[in-house]
């Protein structure tokens, strides 16, 4: 997981559509219930990662998680990027679906909005754009990286909903930086929020997993964001596998 990296230059191309049938799904029926988040971000717990950086947890943030993840996966339009990686193009390992408010409609589901909105008040930065990665399997992943590029002169606030299966969500300090490691299990409307100095000071990554049988849907809330969005061939990202 942790073997040298070398940079990458993503690019995008139109993927085919995700249908629900090939994704080993296993649901719990029970959780099926409405949509809705926690406003009051009751449960919430952070964890100081040193003097300037930490991590939120809220465990079951986003009720009827399962029922997000199956809408989501079935109505956006998930793409299949590519990453040029030791010289040569390699589909990334998971796909992804974009949105911002010039993306020409409303959230793809009312409720990411109220979570938008959530995020917004409680964090005090104007989510304006929510990126959506979809890990099929336990073969899909993303390496150690972080948002630092975007945001050279501010320290941004990255809020991510885990729905689907559990996966483990690694953070660890930039070579340098004295912090402490941390791993999250994420999953279920789980939310996780990076904040401080995190994209600058951290790298973050969802390994490949020998263990895991299932899907995974993350949604990730970012501010500044629309309008400026880096495309993905001018978009950096280092790779560890
Ligand atoms: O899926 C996740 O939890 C992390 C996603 C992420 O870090 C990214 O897309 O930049």
């Amino acid at each position: 997981m942790c073997s040298p990296r070398e940079a990458g230059v993503m690019t995008r191309t139109a993927a085919p559509h995700v249908d629900e049938a090939d994704l080993i799904w296993q649901q719990c029926l029970f959780a099926f219930e409405d949509p809705m988040v926690d406003a009051a971000f009751g449960g919430l717990v952070r964890t100081h990662l040193d003097e300037t950086s930490w991590v939120d947890v809220v465990p079951g943030w986003l009720r009827g998680a399962d029922l997000v993840f199956a809408e989501l996966v079935a109505r956006l339009q998930w793409e299949q990027r590519e990453v040029t990686m030791y010289q040569r193009r390699l589909p990334e390992p998971r796909l992804t679906a974009w949105w911002s408010p010039s993306s020409g409609g409303p959230e793809p589901l009312p409720v990411l909005d109220d979570a938008r909105m959530a995020l917004t008040r409680q964090y005090a930065r104007p989510f304006d754009s929510i990126g959506f990665n979809l890990y099929r399997d336990g073969r899909d992943s993303v390496a150690w990286h972080a948002d630092r590029e975007r945001y050279e002169h501010e320290d941004p606030v990255v809020a991510i909903i885990s729905t689907g299966t559990p996966r483990v969500f690694h953070l660890r300090p930039k070579s340098g930086v004295a912090g402490a490691s941390r791993s999250f299990r994420l999953g279920q409307g789980d939310l996780l929020v990076m904040g401080g100095a995190c994209q600058h000071d951290y790298e973050h990554a969802v390994p490949k997993s020998a263990v895991v049988d299932g899907p995974r849907l993350s949604i990730v809330f970012r501010h500044h964001l629309s309008g400026g969005w880096v495309s993905d061939d001018a978009q950096t990202v280092r790779y560890s596998d």
